[in-house]
């Protein structure tokens, strides 16, 4: 598959190789580069020109293709956190464990792109019924752009939430501020569902699990050194996790000691932002990075 893949897509700016078993692309360009897996079509890189790796991504993940890597974007579709009537399937959806075929990579323009796609088969409706067409495409310039379109291709219409679950790299998310979503009411699974009012820029005291309601705008990540701006469309809701010391032990490919190196900021349409998608129509959910 690799070797197709090479020969296929290859140009400038644009190599493909294997790290375990599964397949990377890494697309270049003036402004930087990002990486790109397949499996679940999942961002595992990003570093700007002249700054640093912005995504953060497990040292214990596993690239053996049976489980998502920890860390990354992982794209959860269609459902976010656990499944609303069945605790039994997978939490944040089946498309973060799929196969996603790569279907174009163009550099034009001083703009590097590569477009994922996953249509529905008797894989998928084992797990969903729908009858969907996704495409993810990854677009690299002054930023980093990526959007997940969903195309309602059922008769029925849908029930859709959904996430860009970016994590982001950061020197300590101890006590870092999240500016943006002040003013926003917001569910707490710390606090057993709590819902609450942030009235102040988020300082992250982990662990913090929190789903910010009727949220549009752009947020501003203040790391020690440096500042990530996230950007959104087709967005109604921001999740912010860090899973903190015990939260962190409890989870698969994270080593007791990374939490503090993370923090999810996620683009999203969760929970009460839920959505319906219309036979025939199509969503695009967009996340926008800068670092
Ligand atoms: O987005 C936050 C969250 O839903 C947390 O509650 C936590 O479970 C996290 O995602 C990671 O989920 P995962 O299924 O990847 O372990």
């Amino acid at each position: 598959m690799i070797k197709q893949l090479q020969e296929r897509f290859a140009q400038p700016g644009v190599r493909i190789y294997r790290h375990g078993k599964l397949a990377m692309l890494e697309l270049s360009n003036a402004h930087g580069s990002v990486t790109i897996t397949p499996l679940g079509a999942t961002v595992l890189s990003y570093m700007p020109t002249g700054g640093e790796e912005a995504i953060w991504v497990s040292e214990t993940a596993v690239y053996d293709g049976s489980k998502p890597v920890r860390g990354g974007i992982p794209v959860c579709w269609p459902w976010f956190g656990a499944h609303p009537d069945d605790p039994a399937k997978k939490a944040h959806g089946f498309a973060r464990h799929a196969q996603w075929e790569l279907v174009s990579v163009n550099q034009s323009g001083g703009t590097a792109e590569a477009t994922f796609c996953l249509d529905s088969s008797d894989a998928t409706q084992a797990i969903w019924a729908g009858d969907f067409h996704l495409e993810l495409n990854v677009s690299l310039d002054t930023r980093l752009t990526i959007s997940l379109t969903a195309e309602n291709r059922s008769e029925a219409d849908w029930n859709i939430s959904e996430a860009l679950h970016s994590y982001f790299r950061v020197r300590d998310a101890r006590g870092m501020l999240i500016e943006g979503l002040e003013g926003l009411r917001y569910m707490d699974k710390v606090r057993a569902g709590a819902r609450d009012l942030q009235d102040e820029p988020l300082r992250v005291t982990p662990p913090v699990d929190r789903v910010f309601f009727d949220h549009t705008g752009a947020v501003i990540l203040h790391d020690a050194d440096r500042r990530i701006m996230i950007d959104k469309v087709g967005s109604q809701s921001t999740v912010v996790w860090n899973p903190g010391a015990e939260g962190a032990r409890e989870l698969a490919d994270m080593s007791d000691e990374a939490w503090p190196e993370m923090v999810c900021v996620e683009t999203a349409n969760a929970l009460d932002n839920a959505y319906t998608l219309e036979s025939g129509q199509s969503h695009t959910l967009t996340t926008v990075i800068g670092a």
